[in-house]
């Protein structure tokens, strides 16, 4: 017997972050005796009195929100990170390494209404979002090595609150993730001088088997190496280091990509679909990043209903990471729903 990989557990390679992941289609089929989440209702009123996002209302430390009509941002009352943590200090032990970190945290109101999700929102007021994510990395970008601009959704993923609504943290190093992808498309760039992302996504839009959404200039897939059941990325079609270089044009169109997917994973299970999102920008740290190119990452943790979660534990959590459901399976399953939002048909 030949080995396919449809059928027996193998090995795949995640070429952005060196890292192998264990596929066990054979394993998709097991029946769920386990924890059933409870779903969170979808109904949700356009305007909350007791949301600390909503236009007009005050927040916990008694700032009081503007009217926006669009979208707004502001300084994390509760930021993880601090700009004056004093720099002269550490330790540089071999057993016990430590760094002083600095950096700021900001919240993103998405839309004023309450009620939206970004697969619920107009492309404009997606694009609002893409142009407010670019602005805001430019900024920071004057004062931080790396900028995270992200989105967690759901109470499944430990979001406090249903509002629209992203975080942005940016510190004065560079985060593991990043650095895992900055060493994987250096090595790759500096052997085939190409960056890794364009002819990855070159050769996806060839073998078409991942392909989610394929639009003018960016695409949806969900990557070879997926870990999560789910999992997808959207990917330029074009040489571009960050969101905050796209034209009109490439923002209009990685709206309607945004907005395309999301509603898709709404219409997995019809449920509004946790994740955890967010853009890899290539670091500000003064130099080019040829090698690098922008792309955001979908992690959502839901596995076969809008109630039955993904554990990471036991051999993934001590050994390895695995999946049952292959990549090109949960691939077939997301490019063959509608792209109308369940709640609109
Ligand atoms: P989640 O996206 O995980 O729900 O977090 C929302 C953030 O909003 C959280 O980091 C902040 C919390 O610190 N927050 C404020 O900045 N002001 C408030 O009044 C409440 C929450
Ligand atoms: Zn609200």
């Amino acid at each position: 017997m030949a080995f396919d990989s449809k059928e027996h557990p193998h090995r795949r390679f995640n070429a952005l972050t060196n890292e192998w992941i264990l596929v066990s289609p054979h394993r998709a089929k097991r029946p769920w005796n386990g924890q059933v989440e409870k779903q969170a209702s979808d109904e949700k009123p356009s305007y909350d009195p007791n949301c600390y996002l909503c236009p007009g209302n005050t927040r916990v430390n008694g700032d009081k929100n503007p009217d926006y009509e669009h979208n707004f941002v502001f300084t994390n009352d509760f930021a993880a990170l601090m700009e004056d943590t004093p720099l002269d200090g550490g330790l540089n032990d071999d057993l016990f390494k430590e760094q002083p970190a600095r950096g700021t945290a900001k919240v993103i109101c998405f839309s004023k209404d309450h009620s939206k999700t970004i697969a619920l929102m107009d492309e404009a007021d997606i694009k609002g979002v893409i142009n407010l994510w670019g602005s805001e990395l430019t900024e920071l970008s004057k004062k931080y090595v790396y900028t995270q601009l992200f989105e967690n959704r759901g109470a499944i993923m430990g979001c406090s609150n249903p509002h629209p609504h992203g975080q942005i943290w940016a510190c004065n190093f560079i985060p593991e993730e990043i650095n895992k992808e900055l060493n994987a498309q250096k090595a790759y760039y500096a052997k085939h001088q190409r960056p890794l992302l364009l002819d990855y996504v070159e050769k996806e839009l060839e073998k078409k088997e991942r392909i989610v959404y394929d639009s003018k200039y960016f695409v949806a897939l969900v990557p070879f190496w997926a870990f999560w059941p789910f999992e997808t990325m959207i990917l330029p079609k074009f040489a571009v280091s960050a969101i905050n270089c796209l034209n009109e044009e490439q923002k209009d169109d990685l709206a309607h990509v945004m907005k395309v997917l999301t509603t898709k994973y709404d219409n997995l299970f019809e449920c509004s679909f946790p994740y955890s999102m967010g853009w890899h920008n290539a670091p500000a740290d003064g130099q080019d990043h040829v090698e690098w190119q922008m792309h955001a990452h979908y992690y959502p943790p839901l596995l076969r209903s809008a109630t039955v979660k993904k554990f990471v534990a036991g051999f993934e959590l001590l050994a390895e990471k695995q999946r049952d459901l292959t990549a090109e399976q949960a691939a077939v399953r997301l490019r063959e729903l509608s792209n109308t939002h369940y709640l609109h048909k």
